[in-house]
């Protein structure tokens, strides 16, 4: 009885929320999932949500964020485009008593200028991928990455990981790695230039792209310059969006490591256990499982509904 009390408190709590979500911007199919995913939450739970979309510029989410203090929202979901510069504005929010929240990548400041982040473990994402690569290569494999927007967390921790495991198989080298932003044009000009760079694409083993829309790019460039990509060339990438399963399913890519897209629940969650004086944890791990192609057909049909 107990505890439904407090979930009615928290409910009626939410309904009247006002909670302002500055997103980066809509580079790639998982971004527009977790954008549509955080909105029906919002509804589903009567909370006003102002919505802003920053077009990948930090300048505009520190502004998106300072209007939203001017109106006295109840919290603020932040999805930080990159790691540095926060400190000031986060510290701004917190004299206003307003919790923020970290949706799906993190900052480099201090703690407590946040209420908690809810994000994937990066760092743990790109060691599963370089996993994969090192077992299915046996530890043999010259590879090119793909990495996403620069100063990124989830650019800067998906690389780390990845190096931090084929650090100790002296066969697995790195021959290229470049920005495509996270996009899915992206991915295939900078895979173009590789595949140019190394001899039409013969020297390279494997990709890993720091997400899907940049390993569908890399896929069109590799077929375009006569290989056979997942094949010729093997292929990781992160996130787990429909179009990447049909891809596998398809036999064109050969992995993926799924990030869960519905980031809403557990955010509006932590500013209502906030607002009723409850312990936050500091970080909400999203983590999920690596994907083969085995499962690709039955997940597309699944995901694609
Ligand atoms: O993997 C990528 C994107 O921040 C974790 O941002 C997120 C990443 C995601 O656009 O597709």
């Amino acid at each position: 009885a107990a505890l439904g009390v407090a979930l009615g408190l928290s409910f009626a709590a939410q309904a009247e929320m006002m909670i302002g979500f500055s997103q980066i911007g809509s580079e790639s199919g998982w971004r527009t999932s977790e954008t549509a995913s955080i909105k029906a939450e919002a509804e589903k739970r009567g909370i006003d949500l102002k919505f802003s979309d920053a077009q990948q510029k930090q300048e505009n989410q520190i502004k998106a964020v300072r209007s939203f203090i001017a109106q006295g929202v109840d919290g603020i979901l932040l999805a930080p485009v990159v790691e540095t510069g926060w400190d000031q504005v986060l510290q701004e929010a917190k004299d206003a008593g307003i919790p923020v929240v970290l949706v799906d990548r993190g900052v480099a400041a201090d703690e407590s200028l946040y209420l908690t982040k809810v994000a994937s473990d990066f760092v743990v994402e790109g060691a599963l991928a370089a996993a994969w690569l090192a077992a299915e290569t046996n530890g043999v494999c010259d590879v090119v990455e793909l990495q996403g927007t620069v100063g990124s967390s989830a650019a800067n921790d998906r690389k780390e990981g990845f190096e931090s495991v084929v650090g100790n198989f002296p066969g697995i080298n790195i021959i290229r790695s470049q920005s495509g932003d996270f996009t899915r044009s992206g991915g295939k000009e900078v895979m173009e230039s590789f595949l140019k760079a190394e001899d039409g694409g013969k020297n390279i083993c494997a990709v890993y792209a720091h997400n899907d829309d940049m390993a569908l790019g890399a896929v069109q460039a590799i077929k375009e310059a006569g290989l056979d990509p997942a094949e010729d060339i093997l292929i990781v990438s992160i996130d787990a969006v429909p179009d990447i399963f049909k891809a596998m399913a398809d036999g064109d890519t050969n992995a993926t490591i799924e990030l869960n897209p519905h980031l809403g629940a557990p955010s509006f969650d932590a500013i209502a256990a906030a607002k009723e004086g409850k312990e936050v944890p500091k970080w909400i791990k999203a983590n999920g499982p690596l994907y083969l192609p085995d499962t690709a057909a039955e997940e597309y049909k699944m995901r694609s509904k």
